[in-house]
């Protein structure tokens, strides 16, 4: 393939690497799996793409004569490249590493996010525009169709291989088990650090509001009147995964006490700490909102007294301590911008209850 044409390809592969990256972390039902397929597919081409180019480059780098500042640019980017692919490969073949507070996939997370933007900025600065000749001619659309193939053929036997290794239970998402089936003992995590001071059930209340015909406050004893079961996957995108038989009140028959509105589109879980999510009206009528776990009253830093279990999403959409219900009729452009702020709020730094 000719130079610019690799360039470019090599920017398509990164550009896609990190669009379904960013799509996984909402990506949590079996039917997504395709999501992580392609994932792991770009990022494989990428390293087809990356043999062509270091072949080309190596000389130059090689050669201090022919270093400049570009190159030392290109080398910090050819090393962030092995760091994000080394990484993501590592922790499908079931490797870990903490480094300051981050584990393998944080980390690979984030430089997945740092390569996109460093090539970004790189294909600004130095970006040649594709001509006619880069792309005509059979050879090298046949060259460039094997390295996609080629991608998608390693990826399979990554697949297959990680199969009869003996590895860590790993679901479609890339998660790993932990402490399934046993009660409050899985492990506890937060978007970023969210920490409000615990909450006593006997003087905590849930508002029910917006597109309802009657506003509801509701205590934690009638929550518990009326429970259902449900087993769900709490799958957080930090890499872990827990499956448990959950217990509270069922959200459907919520809304249906506080006559929820012919409009209303989506319902929107309100954290104490103001950090919140929603879901549109009928998948909420499918979550829980929970005050026990594997039988037992769920701990404070499990969202005591009541979470949000949300079967099919991210643990992150799994609102803990929840507080309000609030049904609206259009989405709630606000809500990612919440799981930011969230924790340094005075209720999310546990300053206040
Ligand atoms: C843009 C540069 C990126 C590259 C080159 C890259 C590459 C890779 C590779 C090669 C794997 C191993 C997949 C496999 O072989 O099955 C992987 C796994 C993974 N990556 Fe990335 N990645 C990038 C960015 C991201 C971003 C931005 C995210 C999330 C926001 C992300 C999330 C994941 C996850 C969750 C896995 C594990 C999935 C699984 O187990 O199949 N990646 N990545
Ligand atoms: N209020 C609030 N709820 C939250 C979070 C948070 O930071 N604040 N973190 C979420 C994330 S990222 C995950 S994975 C789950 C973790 O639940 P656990 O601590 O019970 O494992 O809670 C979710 N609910
Ligand atoms: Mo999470």
């Amino acid at each position: 393939m000719s130079p610019r044409f690799t360039d470019w390809s090599i920017a398509l592969a990164v550009g896609f690497a990190f669009g379904s990256g960013i799509f996984s972390l909402v990506s949590g039902r079996p039917e997504q799996w395709p999501v992580f397929a392609l994932h792991g597919m770009a990022g494989l081409w990428l390293l087809l793409l990356l043999w062509g180019k270091l072949r080309r480059v190596l000389p130059r780098l090689l050669d201090p004569r022919r270093r400049d500042r570009a190159t030392l640019f290109g080398t910090a980017a050819l090393i962030v490249v092995a760091l994000a692919l080394g990484s993501g490969l590592w922790w499908v073949f079931g490797g870990d590493l903490f480094v300051a507070g981050f584990n393998l996939l944080n980390w690979h997370i984030l430089l997945g996010i740092g390569l996109t933007l460093a090539v970004s900025a790189h294909m600004i600065a130095r970006a040649k525009p594709l001509r006619g000749g880069d792309i005509h001619g059979r050879r090298r659309m046949l060259h460039a169709s094997a390295l996609i193939l080629g991608g998608a053929a390693l990826w399979t036997a990554q697949q297959s291989l990680g199969r009869r290794l003996v590895l860590p239970a790993r679901r479609f998402t890339g998660s790993r088990e932990a402490g399934s089936y046993a009660g409050n003992a899985f492990p506890s995590t937060s978007w970023i650090a969210d920490q409000p001071r615990p909450i006593a059930a006997d003087r905590w209340r849930l508002s029910i509001g917006g597109a309802v015909a009657l506003p509801l406050t509701l205590s934690y004893a009638d929550l518990l009147i009326e429970q259902d079961q449900l087993e769900a996957t709490l799958d957080c995108t930090g890499g872990f995964y827990s499956t448990q038989i959950w217990q509270g009140a069922p959200v459907e028959r919520l809304l249906k006490r506080a006559g929820m509105l012919e409009t209303a589109r989506w319902v929107s879980f309100v954290s104490v700490t103001g950090y919140r999510w929603s879901l549109p009206v009928a998948e909420a009528a499918t979550a829980l909102l929970a005050t026990h776990v594997g039988g037992a009253a769920l701990t404070h830093d499990h969202g005591a007294p009541v979470r949000l279990v949300a079967p099919g999403r991210r643990g992150f959409e799994w609102i803990k301590w929840v507080a309000r219900i609030e049904v609206r009729t259009e989405r709630d452009a606000g809500q990612i911008l919440s799981l930011y702020t969230s924790s340094f709020s005075p209720a999310g730094r546990g300053e206040e209850s």
